[in-house]
């Protein structure tokens, strides 16, 4: 760590004010240069309590730049963690209003819904099959809180890795039913196909998100709880949206997911 308390939360603050009056700031590197990891979830944690105390319980955690498409957009190369929250969540086929956004950008995620505590330093690839209770299709919007999506790594962890809005789609399957591996992810929006990728695109296998993600929280002291529903990161690079645009992600044996924009 090499911030202090007081300036962990302003921080905090800050980022929480450009969401809520939709207004985008420079990255807090520019101004913290020296800031590390802890410095970074720190602040991210200090967001989750100020999301808590408005009323909006974390519902869930997200794995972010997980894949290698995401990780050359965005100019990164180590995935990152942050939560979901109970006001994020939309409904499949509903509506998101861009002018509460500030850049939007649409991700297809495969998600899981966990059934047992997986912790340790070390939870490998099997652990987390056995755990694992069903699969959910996923669209995310993410939304960085920093002029032209433009941030290091330990800026978007500060901001939440730039989570905004999430649509879980509504058929779930049994993870023994599917392989994650080659499961077919079709990304549209109004009606043209604009990516497209397979399950492997996140880490080899999706799953690897839900290891790293135990290791992270493992690293400060925490598990990943029963029930737990985990987004594992976009297959494919995030799409603008703007408004009137109608966004659907066809999964392989999942279903479909839409959103649209107004
Ligand atoms: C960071 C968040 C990335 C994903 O699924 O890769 C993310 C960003 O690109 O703004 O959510
Ligand atoms: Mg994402």
């Amino acid at each position: 760590m090499t911030l202090d308390d007081d300036t962990i939360a302003g921080l905090a603050a800050h980022l929480e004010a450009a969401e809520l009056n939709v207004r985008d700031v420079t990255k807090i590197t520019d101004d913290h240069p020296g800031m590390d990891w802890e410095d970074a979830y720190a602040i991210q944690d200090a967001l989750r309590r100020r999301r808590e105390a408005r009323g909006h319980p974390v519902v869930g955690y997200k794995a972010g730049l997980t894949s290698f498409a995401k990780m050359k957009q965005m100019g990164v190369a180590t995935p990152v963690f942050g939560f979901v929250a109970a006001d994020m969540s939309c409904q499949d086929g509903g509506e998101i209003r861009v002018a509460g956004l500030i850049h939007p950008k649409v991700e297809a995620e495969i998600c899981v819904v966990t059934k047992t505590t997986l912790s340790g330093p070390t939870c490998h690839l099997g652990q987390v099959l056995a755990a694992v209770d069903f699969v959910l299709p996923a669209l995310e919007v993410i939304d960085s809180r920093y002029r032209d999506f433009k941030f290091d790594l330990k800026s978007v962890v500060a901001d939440n890795t730039s989570a905004s809005r999430f649509v879980a789609g509504t058929c779930s399957r049994d993870l023994q039913a599917l392989d994650l591996r080659t499961l077919g992810v079709v990304l549209e929006k109004n009606g043209r196909i604009l990516a497209m990728a397979a399950g492997a695109a996140v880490l080899g296998h999706p799953l690897n998100a839900v290891s790293m993600l135990v290791a992270h929280l493992h690293a400060r002291g925490r598990v990943l709880p029963a029930g737990s529903f985990v987004m594992t990161g976009g297959v494919t690079e995030a799409i603008a949206v703007e408004p009137g645009d109608h966004v659907v992600a066809r999964y392989q044996d999942l279903g479909s997911v839409s959103i649209r924009f107004t």
